[in-house]
């Protein structure tokens, strides 16, 4: 049986004994999975080169993990609840047994196709059970996932289908998120058109849209089903065989594939999701994110189904029919455990409370929130009206490049501070390093967040671009993981994260590289060029500031600041609008000709007066301008 951590004082001794006995911690936590062979090797390998290798010589399949080795005892257990997006249409509730049937027919199916082990497979769906049974299916054969979430442009899916050189697609017809309906073939459709690596687009019909089906590329999901029979045996995969990759943003250039590999995946989603949750066998598990994100993979699907779990995965948005709608759905489902971001928190506070009234939300035990810094004011809200005071909230950081999460308090067992993460989780090593790189071993300190030594969750590469990987999170700080977050730690050893210290923007919690909206605003034909900085935004946490200069002139600026949306929205996806737009004469530049974005940042921020010294700048007359125009 894995070990659920329950006091404090365990805790203690177990997180002790994690980093000193490491190879055996992580071994007696990976003794409780099925494996086709035990692996030789526990931990091999380190960052210099980010050659790191967990449980090397192991022989396994995830999806016997997450589905066949439950069968015997809870094979009719609800694996998935979906609720979806419109209330009156039929909910769904599948059983281990029947999640089991339906991902060995859809791995039988995708192999019938011709798709093969390490081949790379792009998914584009709405959140529908059959995401997940996509998704394991590919695992299941064998095949590597990279799925696109479905508020990404045409012009990004192709992007990344070009760059994980993706043979084969799933897609769906298309779904709503409120009333709004989201024609997802129509926008493969377009990016296929770049794409001539792939052989079969599969399509899923889940609303009856017209589909536009092109001879020998695509095939209906249920037509290649139809055949095949619901047994499958497992592909054998060695520990570090690639499970996934996931497209995540950075400071520079596009964004990369973080690739994940089995076994020590499976192990550290696993494990932390029955730790940090203190997940409970009968609990009902709900976590809002979209699989399409790293949230998703690792904690709607992979870790609840490695627990044998039941995972609700909600197809809409919070605010469809009403504001209410995800406290009547954990009323309809007596949710125990809900997981969700900062950003929905408070806009759900904005709406006052008239959406909760009638709502009992008592089947509540635990909450928690992820994907960027909570406030307080949203915490106290959070813990007051949707935990009634009694739920403790898992304040949990980790990132796409982590697998699972890093630092946060487990649920009831460790203490709890607003606004901080709090402690490491077992087998994690952080530490703040200053400017220079060195670590401040002061408990309390401020500085850059870094990580001593790897865990099995970690990422192992950039697809195919492992120079890329070494360069970005292993130079900067030689020696450790640089995680580009700021954080400070307060004398108990508390962690709080204060956010990205590099040119990577949180919005709503969504990773957007300021140079990818730059790269998109700079195809609009006026524009001369453009800096991107984040700044605070009540909702969101993060706004997108857009200061451009051009040339020629717009003639009519409303109609210019339009099609720049546009742009970015068909470039990268509607989420990555700026919400503000600027029109200046001249960026700030050093005598180098760098853009000085940390100006910019605290103009858009409206600090004007902490700007500092721009006398040395190549045009500093441009910065009282800018200042100007934004305070006006
Ligand atoms: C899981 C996820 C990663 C970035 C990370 C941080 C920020 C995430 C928290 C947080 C403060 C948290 N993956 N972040 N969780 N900041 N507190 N609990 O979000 O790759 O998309 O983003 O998100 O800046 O570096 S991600």
């Amino acid at each position: 049986m894995l070990q659920r951590i329950s006091s404090l004082k365990e805790y203690q001794t177990t997180y002790k004994n994690s980093i000193e006995q490491s190879e055996n911690f992580w071994s007696e936590v990976a003794d409780n999975f099925l494996w086709k062979k035990k692996w030789e090797k526990v931990f091999s390998g380190g960052f210099e080169k980010a050659d790191y290798k967990w449980f090397e010589g192991g022989k396994l399949n995830i999806t016997e993990n997450c589905i066949d080795r439950h069968l015997e005892k809870f094979g009719n257990k609800t694996a998935i609840l979906w609720e979806p997006n419109n209330p009156t249409e039929q909910n769904r509730k599948i059983s281990y047994n029947e999640l089991h049937e339906a991902v060995c027919q859809f791995s039988n199916a995708l192999e019938k196709l011709g798709i093969k082990k390490g081949d790379t497979v792009c998914i584009y769906m709405p959140m529908i059970p059959e995401l997940a049974i996509a998704m394991l299916s590919c695992a299941r054969i064998g095949s590597i996932h990279s799925i696109v979430f479905g508020g990404f442009s045409a012009q990004s899916i192709a992007d990344r289908i070009q760059d994980a050189e993706c043979k084969w697609m799933i897609t769906a017809d298309g779904c709503y998120r409120g009333d709004k309906p989201l024609y997802l073939k129509k926008i493969v459709d377009e990016a296929l058109e770049k794409c001539p690596s792939i052989q079969k687009s599969i399509v899923l019909n889940r609303s009856n849209f017209d589909c536009n089906m092109k001879a020998d590329r695509d095939v209906w999901w249920s037509d290649i089903m139809k055949d095949c029979s619901t047994k499958h045996e497992a592909a054998t995969m060695d520990s570090e065989d690639p499970l996934f990759i996931l497209y995540t943003s950075g400071s520079t250039g596009k964004p990369k594939g973080v690739l994940h590999t089995t076994a020590g995946y499976m192990v550290y989603s696993t494990y932390t999701f029955l730790n940090v949750f203190q997940y409970q066998p009968e609990q009902i598990y709900w976590c809002t994110a979209d699989i399409g994100w790293v949230t998703g993979h690792s904690y709607i699907v992979y870790g609840p189904l490695l627990n044998g779990a039941t995972t609700l995965m909600y197809e809409g948005i919070p605010q469809f029919p009403d504001w209410g709608r995800w406290w009547e759905v954990i009323d309809k489902y007596k949710v125990n455990i809900f997981y969700t971001a900062p950003t929905a928190i408070r806009s759900l506070e904005a709406q006052g409370l008239k959406f909760l009234e009638g709502k009992s939300l008592e089947s509540l035990r635990v909450l928690g929130t992820v994907g960027e810094p909570i406030n307080e004011e949203a915490w106290e809200w959070y813990h007051k009206n949707i935990g009634k005071e009694k739920c403790p909230i898992v304040d949990t950081w980790w990132q796409t490049e982590t697998g699972g999460i890093l630092i946060s308090s487990l649920a009831g067992v460790t203490p709890v501070k607003p606004s901080f993460a709090t402690l490491p989780f077992l087998g994690v090593e952080p530490l703040i390093v200053d400017a220079n790189g060195k670590e401040i071993k002061e408990i309390i300190a401020e500085g850059n967040l870094c990580i001593r030594k790897s865990w099995p969750g970690q990422a192992r590469t950039v697809y195919k671009d492992h120079e890329r990987f070494i360069q970005t999170y292993f130079t900067t700080y030689p020696g450790m993981y640089f995680t580009g977050d700021g954080c400070k730690r307060d004398y108990d050893g508390n962690y709080r994260i204060t956010g990205r210290v590099d040119d990577v923007i949180n919005v709503s919690g969504h990773r957007i590289g300021t140079a990818e909206v730059e790269n998109a605003i700079n195809e609009h034909l006026d524009v001369y060029e453009s800096a991107v900085v984040g700044f605070p935004h009540f909702i969101k946490g993060q706004g997108i500031f857009a200061f451009v200069s051009c040339e020629p002139q717009p003639k009519d600026i409303i109609l210019f600041k339009q099609e720049v949306l546009n742009i970015v929205a068909k470039i990268i996806g509607p989420f990555a609008k700026p919400d503000r737009i600027e029109i200046v004469s001249g960026l700030p530049k050093t005598r180098s000709g760098k853009i000085m974005r940390r100006i910019l940042r605290k103009i858009a921020e409206g600090e004007f007066d902490k700007v500092g010294d721009v006398t040395t700048l190549l045009n500093p007359e441009v910065v009282e301008e800018i200042k100007k125009k934004v305070k006006g």
